[in-house]
């Protein structure tokens, strides 16, 4: 017996020890394929088969061990040095390196981006083409990658604070697709230099109150581009720089470890225990990753050699990851040399061929593109027509080793130019024509949701009154309505600056705290930065964000991130990702210069990809969140902050009143005068309208309700052509969203052949909004300058 039971624990022994053996090869195979990914990368820019590259090599051995513990569920949030991570944990190909490398269009090369992005920028599916989530719960899931550097620190927030939310919240427990009783790590990783940011400091702080499981690993290469770390961070080390926040027996805080990022069997130790840690107790972690290397410089865009000294060059190949962990393995008989050398080879081999056939599948389509112009031009020259010229063009196009879609385009352009218009040009015309629909389709779809859940397929509902509708002030309103949709949607959460315990500042959630809990209507601390990034985590985990911003003039504390990530993430993934967050402001009108901004010319050329409610009453504020909620996108409610104590009356129907985005409401009609407006504004003008209605003008107010979507009826183009007058009135800048809209009437919808005076705009000042009553006054649009203009424009 003794026996059996020896030789059975020495097998298992050998078996271990060969499972261990084989495991370490495996990863040395994918440090060695990678590092390759990034060599053959950037011969592929300098011979200019590709525009730009950027990579990781140098981290691929830490990359490999972090990828062990990176589980189904979790998320990374990072930057353009993952690609170790996401060939390690099988969530991108070589091939699709490559693909995106070339910026292939094509989803089914490169599903990451379909081209839209540069290479290393990472996603996976999270939505399908119904714009239902995906069972993310069960999927290793990588945010879309980007580029401004500390950009993916805000949104790590609000994945790891979704695990302490579906582990904690009733409310929660059934969505098993999304959690798994919040077990899910958020993988975020970032450069040394770029914890400089301001990102990275809120985030670290938050994440420490709030005791979320968020592992932030920060690559420390020494430098930014060529700035050395002594001239980001204090004391020139982060991990020394973050020591008050360390967490301790009594405090909350972050766990810190510093690793060698050559260290493959320490790191690997390490992140067994302190991932595992963090997934079961939420407290996050900070991995400071020393002496990490970057042998090929920072980007195809400059030389390292020009800032690193020679020893510096020295040490880093002496220290190369790679390089050490291959001599772990020998000085460990884990394998011979003629092993390695072999699996060396062979990962050479792998990424030339996954680079070819990314190539070949990148250049086939526009290959084929070039021939059938060619032939088209061919057969047109048969005919003797423009001969020479025309053979010019096909023989350039013929004669391009590496053509682009531009380049066909170009010809066929150039060529349709030269022989006007002919019914010989007709193929050629057709052919052109399909390649622009093509470049659509490739380049310009999803700014919005496209699935069918597309905001344009909410239909409207009307409102219902009950003969004694109760008249109630406008934040009894939205308190009634938050009530209603709480109690109905349990994926809805609520959160900001005073939102919890009084409810909001305007007492919109009073009241709703106790009844629903902490985990659905909370407060935090004073960082819009962070709270969009709550929105941006949560809502891309399939949960309904409303997240306040106390007032308009302070979103721009968040605006970074709700432009380069929540309003681009549809469009740079082709609709694999959503984040259909709201987030609820209040702005325009109170006091002062920064409660009365109303810089809404801002929002709509930072936001495009956002829906831009600007609702004037809270009713259809209401409205708004309801058809909002039914869809995908993102969008901004801005709430007129001037209207929370005017009554309203009641609607039986506050919950299922669904206002259609894009369509503006007339709230008076008349003969006269067209006057296009929104938000608080419209009660200056409605009293406008009075006066000049005594001197027999006849005002037609619309109200356009969303700036965007704008107008999509053309409601305002009927009302024009029935008055011949218009005007544009708003509280922003002069040539902000009243020049956006002055723009869409006019040249979008041809308004001006409807014209029978000059159209106007009036706006806010140039300057920021001065403080009392007089200050309002002479700031913003009044009922004087409004009568006086439309009064002029009826004398023309
Ligand atoms: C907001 C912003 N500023 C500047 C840049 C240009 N830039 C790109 S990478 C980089 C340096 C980042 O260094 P680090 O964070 O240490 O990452 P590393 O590239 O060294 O891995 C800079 C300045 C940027 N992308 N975004
Ligand atoms: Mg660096």
């Amino acid at each position: 017996m003794e026996n059996v039971s020896t030789a059975d624990s020495l097998a298992y022994e050998k078996l271990s020890f060969e499972r261990f053996r084989d495991e370490v090869l495996k990863d040395y195979r994918i440090a060695c394929e990678s590092r390759e990914a990034s060599l053959l990368g950037r011969k592929e820019v300098l011979t200019g088969k590709a525009k730009f590259g950027i990579f990781g090599d140098g981290k691929e051995v830490a990359q490999i061990a972090v990828a062990k513990f990176f589980q189904p569920g979790d998320f990374l949030s990072g930057y353009y040095r993952d690609q170790t991570l996401a060939f390690a944990s099988g969530q991108a190909t070589m091939e699709e390196f490559f693909s995106q490398l070339y910026a292939d269009p094509d989803s089914a090369n490169e599903p990451h981006s379909s081209g839209r992005q540069m290479n290393s920028h990472f996603a996976t599916a999270m939505i399908d083409e119904h714009g239902d989530w995906l069972d993310i719960a069960n999927r290793k899931n990588i945010a879309a990658g980007m580029a401004p550097t500390a950009a993916q620190m805000p949104r790590s927030l609000g994945f790891a604070l979704a695990s302490k939310l579906f582990r904690h919240s009733a409310a929660l427990q059934d969505l098993t697709d999304l959690s798994n009783n919040g077990n899910e790590v958020c993988f975020c990783t970032i450069g040394d230099a770029s914890t400089s940011e301001g990102h990275f400091w809120e985030t670290i702080n938050a994440a420490g109150v709030l005791q979320v499981p968020l592992a932030i690993f920060v690559w420390d290469d020494g430098y930014g581009i060529s700035v050395p770390r002594e001239y980001q961070t204090v004391k020139g080390s982060i991990s020394e720089a973050l020591k008050g926040m360390q967490i301790g027996d009594e405090t909350n805080g972050v766990e810190i470890y510093k690793l060698k990022a050559w260290d493959y069997a320490g790191m690997c130790e390490v992140f067994e225990t302190a991932i595992q840690r963090i997934r079961d107790s939420h407290i996050p972690a900070l991995f400071h990753i020393e002496e990490v290397t970057q042998p090929q410089g920072h980007s195809t865009s400059g030389s390292h050699e020009r800032y690193k000294s020679a020893e510096r060059l020295e040490w880093e190949r002496e220290w190369d990851a790679n390089k050490k962990m291959r001599e772990w393995i020998l000085s460990n008989a884990l394998a011979s040399e003629d092993e390695l050398d072999e699996i060396e080879v062979q990962s050479k081999t792998f990424v030339r061929q996954s680079r070819h056939t990314a190539w070949e599948k990148f250049s086939a389509p526009i290959k084929e593109q070039v021939n059938r112009s060619v032939a088209l031009l061919d057969e047109i020259i048969s005919r003797g027509i423009h001969e020479n010229k025309l053979k010019n063009i096909a023989g350039t196009l013929k004669s391009n080793r590496e053509p682009q879609r531009k380049d066909v385009l170009k010809a066929l352009h150039t060529a349709g130019l030269i022989i006007g218009d002919s019914p010989v040009a007709e193929n050629l015309n057709t052919f052109y024509k399909e390649l622009l629909q093509e470049g659509y389709n490739f380049y310009s779809t999803h700014l919005y949701d496209e699935s069918s859940k597309k905001i344009s397929n909410v239909s409207a509902t009307s409102l219902e009154y009950s003969d004694d509708a109760s008249l109630l002030n406008g934040f009894e309103i939205l308190n009634r309505y938050f009530d209603q949709l709480f109690k109905s949607n349990s994926k809805v959460l609520a959160f900001g600056e005073d939102v919890g315990k009084i409810g909001d500042v305007n007492q919109g959630f009073a009241g709703l705290q106790s009844k629903y809990g902490e985990h659905r209507i909370f407060d935090t601390g004073i960082r819009e930065l962070t709270i969009v990034g709550q929105a941006i985590g949560l809502a891309m985990r399939g949960l309904r964000p409303i997240a306040e911003i106390q007032y308009l003039d302070y979103i721009l504390y968040g605006l970074q991130p709700l432009s380069d990530d929540a309003a681009s993430l549809q469009w740079r993934t082709k609709g694999r990702q959503s984040s259909p967050l709201i987030i609820r402001t209040r702005g325009h009108r109170l006091e002062g210069i920064w409660h009365s901004g109303s810089p809404m010319g801002l929002m709509i050329h930072s936001l495009r990809g956002f829906h831009v409610c600007v609702p004037r009453n809270m009713v259809q504020a209401a409205g708004m969140y309801n058809t909002l909620l039914m869809g995908n996108d993102p969008a901004i409610v801005v709430e007129s902050l001037n209207g929370y104590r005017l009554k309203e009356k009641l609607p039986e129907n506050l919950l299922s009143y669904r206002v259609p985005l894009g369509v503006p409401e007339i709230i008076r009609e008349g003969s006269d005068v067209s006057i296009v407006s929104y938000g608080s504004v419209l009660r200056i003008i409605q009293e406008a309208a009075e006066i000049l209605e005594e001197m027999n003008i006849d005002c037609e107010i619309i109200d356009i309700q969303t700036l965007l979507p704008f107008d999509i009826r053309e409601t305002i183009l009927s009302s024009l052509k029935k008055t011949n007058r218009i005007v544009f009135i708003d509280e922003d800048v002069p040539g902000g969203a009243a020049g956006y809209m002055f723009n869409n009437v006019m040249e979008e919808q041809g308004g001006y052949r409807w014209l029978d005076v000059a159209p106007r705009t009036i706006t806010g000042k140039a300057h920021r909004p001065s403080y009392g009553s007089d200050g309002d006054y002479f700031s913003k649009p009044n009922t004087e300058e409004i009568v006086d203009v439309i009064r002029q424009m009826m004398a023309e």
